[in-house]
C-alpha cells in the first residue's frame, strides 16, 4: 500500500523539492532554443503561477485548459496550475473548436493557457463558451503574452496547500469513438504512478535523458516525458514535432537514453535506424496500442534494444500491465505492475481460468473517476475498472491482448481478434502497416477484412492479395485469414497513435 501525507502538492514533490535538496543546477528540460535546469523551470513556473492568481484571477479548484504542442513552456504552465491549486485540463493540439467546446463545457473550464500559434481555434471556441472567461498566450512576444507578464513577477511562489486527494488533472480519453470522456485524478495519483511503473519496471536513473512523441495532453506523454523523469531528477526533451523521421535525429542530437512512443512509430523508425547514431539509447517504451511481435522483433534487429511494452489508460492515469526488458515475452503485454491487480472476467464478472479470453479488470491506487456518473457505474464495479479490452492470461501469469471488447470479429461462429490477424500480416516483409476489421457478410455474419499499407517497392494486386492470405493461413488458424484485402496509402490514426477502426468501418 502506498502512503501519502494528507497535504500534498505534486508540483512541490516533483519540482520544488529537487531545488530544496540542492539539485537546482541539474538539467531538467530541453526544447527548441530552451535548456532549463530544475531551478530555471521552478522560477518560470512560479512566475506563471503569480500571473495566474494575480492577473487572471485563478482560485483553487478552477479548471484551466492548456492547448499547445509539447514545449518546456507548456510544462511550466502545467506546474504553475498545480502550484495555484487549480486543475490542469490539457487538450490535444489538433482539436477543433467544436471539440474544444465539449471539453470546456464538460470540465467547466474557466481559464486557458494557449500556445499563440494555436490561438485561432480556441478563440472560436471561446466565442461559444461563456464559462471560459480568461485566455492567455505563450510562445508569443506580445506585451500581454505569458512570457512578458511572467517576467515581471517574483521567481518565488507560496504553493497552495492542497490535499493529497484534491483533483489536479482532468484528462480526456482520446475518444476513438464518440464523445471524449473526462476523468479526474488527484495529487496523490500523480505521485502514485511515479511510485509504481517507473520504480518497478522502467527503473530510470538521474542521468537519463527522456524523449518521445506522445502529446502532454495524453497521460502517456505527461507521465513519460514530464512526471517520470522529474520523479528521479533526470532530464527530458520536449519535441514539438516528433514524427518517426524527426524523433531519430533528435535522439542522436540530445543523446537521449529513454524513448517513449507508439508501436507504429517504432515500426516506421526501424528501417531508418542505420542513418543515425543511437548509441545513447538504453530503453524503449511502447504503449497506446498493442505491440505486435513482428514490430518488437523489427526494432530489436534494427536497434539491438528489447522494447518495454505496457498497457495504460487515461482512466487509470498510466501503465498497469507491463514487463521489464529482461522479462519481455513476444505477443504478451506483461504482468500487473506492482501496486496493481488484474483479472480476466466473464460478462457476469466471474474470474476466468488461465487461457480463456474475457474482459480485463484492473484495480490499483489510481482507480477511475469519470466526470459523468453513468460511465462510472458501467465501468467501475467493486473498485475493479473494466478497461474495455479483451485479454487472456497464460499459465505463467502473462496477459495477452486480444482486441477492444467491441472490436471482436464474429465470423462463421468464430470469435476472431483483429490484432492477431494484424500481427500475422505484419510478419510479411512487404507489409508496412495494417488494420483488420469485421465487415458485414450475409453468409458468415461478418468476414475479416484487412487494410494494408505496403512497403515502398511492393506491387499491390490480386497476386499479392493471394500471397498475403496464404501467408496468414500459415501463421494463425486458417479460418482467421482476411477474406478481403484492400491496399491503402495510409491508415487513419489518432494523435496518440491508435488505429481508428471505426473510420475503416464507416469511411464517411
Ligand atoms: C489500448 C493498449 C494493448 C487499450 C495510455 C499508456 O493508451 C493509453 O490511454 P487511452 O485512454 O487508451 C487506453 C486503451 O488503449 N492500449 C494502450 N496501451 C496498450 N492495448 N497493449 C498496450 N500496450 O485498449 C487501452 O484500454 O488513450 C497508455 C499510458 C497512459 C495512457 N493513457
Amino acid at each position: 500500500e502506498l502512503q501519502f501525507p494528507e497535504r500534498l502538492n505534486c508540483a512541490h514533490e516533483l519540482l520544488d523539492a529537487w531545488v530544496e535538496r540542492g539539485h537546482g543546477a541539474r538539467l531538467c528540460m530541453q526544447g527548441i532554443g530552451v535548456r532549463w535546469t530544475y531551478a530555471d523551470l521552478l522560477a518560470q513556473a512560479n512566475r506563471i503561477a503569480h500571473m495566474l492568481v494575480e492577473d487572471m484571477g485563478v482560485v483553487p479548484g478552477n479548471r484551466v485548459l492548456m492547448r499547445g504542442a509539447n514545449t518546456p513552456m507548456m510544462a511550466a504552465c502545467w506546474f504553475a496550475i498545480q502550484k495555484a491549486g487549480a486543475i490542469a485540463v490539457a487538450t490535444m493540439p489538433l482539436l477543433r473548436a467544436k471539440e474544444l467546446c465539449q471539453v470546456i463545457q464538460q470540465a467547466e473550464v474557466s481559464h486557458a493557457l494557449c500556445d499563440a500559434r494555436l490561438a485561432e481555434e480556441l478563440a472560436l471556441a471561446q466565442a461559444q463558451c461563456p464559462t471560459l472567461k480568461s485566455v492567455a498566450h505563450y510562445m508569443s512576444d506580445a506585451p500581454d503574452g505569458i512570457e512578458a507578464r511572467a517576467a515581471a513577477k517574483p521567481a518565488t511562489f507560496a504553493n497552495v496547500d492542497t490535499a493529497a486527494d484534491d483533483c489536479c488533472i482532468i484528462a480526456f480519453t482520446s475518444g476513438t469513438t464518440g464523445k471524449p470522456k473526462g476523468t479526474m485524478h488527484f495529487h496523490r495519483d500523480v505521485m502514485a504512478i511515479c511510485a509504481c511503473w517507473p520504480k518497478h519496471v522502467l527503473k530510470p536513473v538521474a542521468d537519463d535523458v527522456f524523449i518521445g512523441s506522445p502529446p502532454l495532453a495524453f497521460t502517456f506523454g505527461l507521465g513519460g516525458l514530464v512526471l517520470f523523469p522529474m520523479s528521479v531528477g533526470a532530464s527530458t526533451v520536449l519535441l514539438e514535432k516528433a514524427s518517426p523521421e524527426g524523433l531519430l535525429p533528435a535522439i542522436a542530437h540530445y543523446r537521449a537514453t529513454v524513448c517513449f512512443t507508439a508501436p507504429t512509430s517504432y515500426r516506421a523508425m526501424a528501417p531508418l535506424v542505420g542513418q543515425h547514431d543511437l548509441s545513447s539509447l538504453r530503453k524503449c517504451v511502447s504503449a497506446g496500442e498493442a505491440l505486435p511481435a513482428a514490430t518488437r522483433q523489427l526494432w530489436k534487429d534494427a536497434s539491438g534494444i528489447e522494447m518495454i511494452d505496457g498497457i495504460g489508460a487515461t482512466e487509470l492515469l498510466h501503465i498497469f500491465i507491463s514487463h521489464t526488458e529482461i522479462e519481455a515475452r513476444p505477443g504478451a503485454t506483461g504482468k500487473p505492475v506492482p501496486g496493481y491487480q488484474a483479472r480476466v472476467v466473464d460478462d457476469q464478472g466471474r474470474v476466468l481460468p488461465a487461457g480463456q479470453v474475457g474482459k480485463l479488470a484492473v484495480k490499483g491506487p489510481t482507480g477511475c473517476r469519470y466526470l459523468a456518473d453513468d460511465r462510472q457505474r458501467a465501468y467501475v464495479q467493486n473498485g475493479w475498472n473494466l478497461t474495455g479490452d479483451a485479454y487472456a492470461m497464460d499459465a505463467d501469469g502473462y496477459y495477452h491482448y486480444q482486441s477492444r471488447t467491441d472490436d471482436m470479429i464474429i465470423s462463421g461462429g468464430y470469435n476472431i481478434a483483429g490484432p492477431e490477424v494484424e500481427s500475422a500480416l505484419l510478419l510479411h516483409p512487404q507489409v508496412a502497416e495494417c488494420g483488420v476489421i469485421g465487415v458485414a457478410d450475409e453468409q458468415r455474419g461478418q468476414i475479416v477484412k484487412a487494410f494494408v499499407v505496403l512497403r515502398p517497392g511492393a506491387t499491390p494486386g490480386p497476386e499479392l492479395v493471394r500471397e498475403l492470405q496464404d501467408f496468414v493461413k500459415q501463421t494463425v488458424a486458417p479460418y482467421k485469414y482476411p477474406r478481403a484485402i484492400e491496399f491503402r496509402e495510409a491508415l487513419p490514426r489518432t494523435e496518440t497513435g491508435k488505429l481508428q477502426r471505426f473510420r475503416l468501418r464507416n469511411p464517411a
